[in-house]
């Protein structure tokens, strides 16, 4: 099956509640006032959250105010609209050329999928022909390292481990003198999603951020912020935390093909003025892939 046709398939509860929305109300009349509501709310409905519900009816409104509208022609103004709100922040996650090692962190709260989403990210950039390696920094866990290691063995790629309970900081720290002396091109950093505290959290992130720049000024190059699609208000909650205190640079957005709340990616990524590099449909390799906005809309509406 190729890309496009699984992703379809695995937004098929978001697309098919919208589309239940859209057909329930457009059948047979014009786009008035009360029409620009019901399809507000049908977004809403799937989590595009009330800014970006009211702003995107109000869009498709504006190009059909007053006219008879076939569902296909809405459906494909609403496609057209989403793909330019969509469009405003996104940029794809790319490998910046620097003299050393690249470092990603991924970074975002337990059960998210910052594991898995190192894992798949290392073998998409493998298979891109980039030389990396994982760094399994939530060092506290020892599930969390062997969980790590399945996936670098998989991608076929090293992970750099640290001893039982090593700071993190520390950790990261000596992987990139250790990627640089190996030729590693990119360094993907695996964090902790539960300390103590989220205080603790955010100082763990400091700390580790504060360490690479020691080394070089430029890094971490991307701060990644992995965000559960079905836990709805939780990952806005979230997007502000890290955004405020972590200095994420996008976002990957998971699950999304356990939820009828596909919506949220516009949600978020408009909200929070930041890209989504990738977007999660599930638990195999390729079910993480890169974000395209037009492909989105087009398999969610
Ligand atoms: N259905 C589905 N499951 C996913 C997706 N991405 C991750 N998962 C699952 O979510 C669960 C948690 O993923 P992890 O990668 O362990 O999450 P984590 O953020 O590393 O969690 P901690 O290490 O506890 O902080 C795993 O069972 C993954 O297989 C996705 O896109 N779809
Ligand atoms: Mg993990």
């Amino acid at each position: 099956m190729s890309w496009f046709a699984r992703l379809k398939s695995r937004l098929s509860k978001s697309s098919g509640k919208i589309h239940r929305g859209l057909v329930s109300f457009v059948t047979g009349g014009v786009l008035d006032e009360a029409g620009r509501q019901e399809l507000e709310d049908t977004l809403i409905a799937a989590d595009f959250g009330v800014t970006q519900a009211a702003a995107l009816s109000l869009a498709v409104a504006k190009r059909h105010r007053g006219q008879d509208v076939s569902p296909e022609t809405l459906t494909q103004s609403l496609r057209d609209v989403l793909t330019d709100t969509l469009s405003v922040h996104a940029r794809p996650l790319v490998v910046p050329a620097v003299s050393g090692p690249a470092v990603f962190f991924l970074v975002g709260v337990n059960g998210n999928g910052k594991t898995t989403s190192a894992g798949k990210l290392a073998a998409y950039f493998q298979g891109l022909g980039v030389r990396v390696a994982l760094v399994a920094a939530d060092t506290f866990r020892a599930a969390a390292v062997d969980q790590l290691r399945v996936w670098a063995q998989r991608a076929g790629v090293p992970l750099y481990e640290g001893k039982d309970k090593q700071d993190p900081a520390s950790l990261v720290y000596e992987s990139y003198a250790r990627a640089k002396a190996e030729g590693i091109q990119l360094m993907l950093v695996d964090t902790a999603g539960r300390l103590h505290t989220k205080q603790d959290l955010m100082e763990s992130l400091g700390k580790m951020v504060r360490v690479m720049k020691k080394q070089d000024d430029t890094a971490p190059h991307e701060v990644i912020l992995v965000l559960d699609a079905t836990t709805g208000q939780a990952a806005h909650t979230q997007a502000k935390l890290f955004k405020d205190h972590a200095g994420i640079t996008g976002l990957i957005v998971t699950k999304l093909d356990g939820t009828a709340r596909g919506g949220v990616v516009v949600a978020l990524s408009s909200d929070y003025a930041l890209p989504v590099f990738m977007i999660g449909v599930g638990e195999s390799l390729e079910d993480l892939q890169p974000f395209d906005p037009k492909e989105y809309a087009e398999a969610l509406i």
